[in-house]
C-alpha cells in the first residue's frame, strides 16, 4: 500500500514537472530555454517594436535574442508549425557603429551561419552573398520570411512583427 501510495506521488510529481516543463511565465513559449513571445497580430518598426517588448513584457522582456543555432531553428520550426507565413523583428542593431551588431542589452549578435542568410544575387546568378549586406542603409535585424528565416539586415523604418524574449 505504502509502495502505491509513493508510486502514486511519483507519477503525479512526473506530471506537474512535465506541465512545468514550460518555464516561462504566461504568455511565453519556451523554445531551446528561451521565453520568446510571437506578436503576428501587430506590425510596426524596429524602434516602436523595441519599445513595445518592454512595455507588453513590464520591462521584463526585450527585443529578442537569439544567439543559439538552436534556438533559431526551433523558432523557425514553431512558425512553420502555426503557419504564420511573417516576418519578425529581433534586437540587433548596428546602427550606434555600422557592422558591429549589438543586442538589446549590448553583447555581441554572432555572424556568419547559421544565423544570417545567405543569397544569391538577383541579377548576378553567380554571385552569393552573405547578410548583412545593406551597409548604413540597413541597420536592424529581421528574421526574414523570405531568407526562411535567418538574419538579415533591414531598413529599421521597414514594418514587421515584433518577437520579444525575457530578458536573459
Ligand atoms: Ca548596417
Ligand atoms: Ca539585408
Amino acid at each position: 500500500m505504502k509502495m502505491l501510495d509513493k508510486s502514486k506521488l511519483l507519477l503525479l510529481a512526473a506530471l506537474a514537472e512535465f506541465s512545468l516543463g514550460n518555464n516561462c511565465p504566461t504568455g511565453f513559449e519556451e523554445i531551446n530555454g528561451y521565453c520568446l513571445q510571437f506578436h503576428a497580430e501587430v506590425r510596426m518598426n524596429w524602434y516602436d517594436a523595441a519599445e513595445f517588448c518592454v512595455n507588453i513584457t513590464n520591462g521584463l522582456g526585450m527585443l529578442a535574442k537569439v544567439d543559439h543555432g538552436n534556438t533559431l531553428r526551433g523558432i523557425a520550426e514553431f512558425i512553420d508549425d502555426f503557419d504564420m507565413k511573417k516576418s519578425f523583428w529581433l534586437g540587433g542593431s548596428d546602427e550606434s557603429v555600422e557592422g558591429d551588431w549589438r543586442w538589446r542589452d549590448d553583447t555581441r549578435v554572432p555572424f556568419g551561419t547559421p544565423f544570417w542568410a545567405i543569397h544569391s544575387g538577383l541579377l548576378v546568378i553567380s554571385a552569393w552573398d552573405h547578410e548583412p549586406s545593406g551597409g548604413k542603409g540597413e541597420n536592424c535585424l529581421l528574421l526574414n520570411e523570405e531568407r526562411l528565416y535567418y538574419f538579415d539586415d533591414e531598413d529599421c523604418s521597414h514594418k514587421a512583427h515584433p518577437l520579444c524574449s525575457i530578458y536573459q
